[in-house]
């Protein structure tokens, strides 16, 4: 019998989605100057709201996590009241929606904020801010163990705060080069303290935040995206492998609403992990539900989900040029091709 990606699935006894077909995170750099969410946001949202479960864009925790212009936030009440009428339309038309925990560490841009730049390692990035490439990175300063303290205990309350805007649940963003994958990888995360050197030390961070929010809003509802082959803002390292071979079991133990590949082509193979795909590492060194991601078309993610790669699917760039990306695929009806110049307008 073949999987059928538009009916029902029941994520844990808490959360049952309409269909496999998930919204990837999407950062659209839309939020007004106070990172409120805004009605056109509202309406960009509720538009997506067939699609079995919405990851809103990532949204930053508090001030220094942020590294691009007009990047939502979760740390003000006009934040949290703003992503409520988000999650509002997302509900009254039928869908459910999980807000994206992000922190991006050592590629935060101090024009945007006062104070450091926070990263595991004094090691920065070359390059400069998209959109606004006058914004050169800077060298980051390495957190200290109690601003690791305050770095959890702000994943927490933007966890809790999510709650508050009628979140279904939250992803915290482990991946793609960001905070908390600076400290699962050798090339960023150079520390000589219980956060660094072995699986165990560079897996710590991730646990605690992972621990810290599902003590908040409960392990049915809370989900993590992590990137085991680094490709962003990140330089591969042989050892790596062996930093997420230790933390996938520790994972699964917590029994979460799902772990989500970070990954723009799924048939990317990395040096680093053996020569596997993102999906095929991830899918190998952890049992619960899985999400796919990367470059996948309604077809490729259905065979992909039929021969048990993963369980679920995200879709991104499709979803940009498609709103109604649900309803075409149910009737074959042909999707309008993704272009980079749609992300000036939410449509
Ligand atoms: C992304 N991606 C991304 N990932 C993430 O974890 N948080 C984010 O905020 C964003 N933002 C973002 C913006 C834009 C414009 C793009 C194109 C991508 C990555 C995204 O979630 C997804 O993994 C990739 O787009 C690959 O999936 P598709 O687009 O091939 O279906
Ligand atoms: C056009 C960018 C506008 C700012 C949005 C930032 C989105 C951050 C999400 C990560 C996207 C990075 C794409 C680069 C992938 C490189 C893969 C080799």
């Amino acid at each position: 019998m073949t999987t059928d990606l538009l009916s029902p699935f029941k994520l844990n006894d808490t959360l049952e989605l309409q269909n496999r077909v998930l919204m990837a995170p999407l950062t659209r750099c839309m939020a007004d100057d106070n990172l409120v969410p805004t009605q056109d946001m509202v309406e960009y949202y509720a538009r997506r709201a067939q699609t079995g479960l919405i990851i809103s864009e990532a949204t930053i925790i508090r001030p220094d996590a942020q590294g691009y212009p007009n990047t939502p936030g979760l740390f003000t009440s006009e934040q949290i009241q703003g992503w409520k009428k988000v999650t509002d339309a997302v509900h009254a038309n039928g869908g459910k929606m999980f807000a994206q925990l992000w922190h991006v560490g050592r590629v935060a841009h101090p024009h945007f904020f006062d104070g450091d730049v926070l990263a595991p390692s004094a090691i920065g990035v070359e390059g400069s801010v998209p959109r606004m490439r006058e914004l050169t990175y800077i060298t980051p300063k390495a957190a200290t163990t109690d601003d690791i303290k305050s770095l959890v205990a702000d994943f927490a309350k933007a966890a809790e705060n999510a709650m508050e805007a009628g979140f279904d649940g939250v992803e915290i963003h482990g991946a793609n080069g960001y905070l908390i994958d600076q400290f699962l990888h050798y090339e960023a995360n150079v520390r000589e303290d219980e956060y660094g050197q072995t699986p165990e030390n560079m897996s710590r961070f991730a646990l605690e935040v992972t621990d810290a929010v599902i003590a908040e809003v409960g392990n049915e509802r809370t989900a993590l995206r992590l990137t085991p082959g680094a490709y962003f803002n990140m330089s591969e390292d042989s050892r790596d492998k062996a930093v997420f071979d230790y933390l996938l079991p520790e994972l699964e133990k917590r029994d979460l609403a799902y772990l989500h590949g970070g990954i723009f082509d799924d048939s990317t193979r990395f040096d680093s992990l053996e020569g596997k795909t993102t999906s095929e590492f991830l899918r190998a060194g952890y049992k619960g539900t899985l999400v796919g991601v990367g470059s996948y078309s309604f077809e490729t993610a259905k065979e992909a989900i039929n021969d048990a790669k993963f369980d679920l699917i995200a879709i991104g760039r499709p979803l940009i040029a498609n709103p109604d990306y649900i309803s075409k695929v149910a009737n074959n009806e042909e999707l309008v091709a993704y272009n980079d110049e749609m992300l000036a307008k939410l449509i």
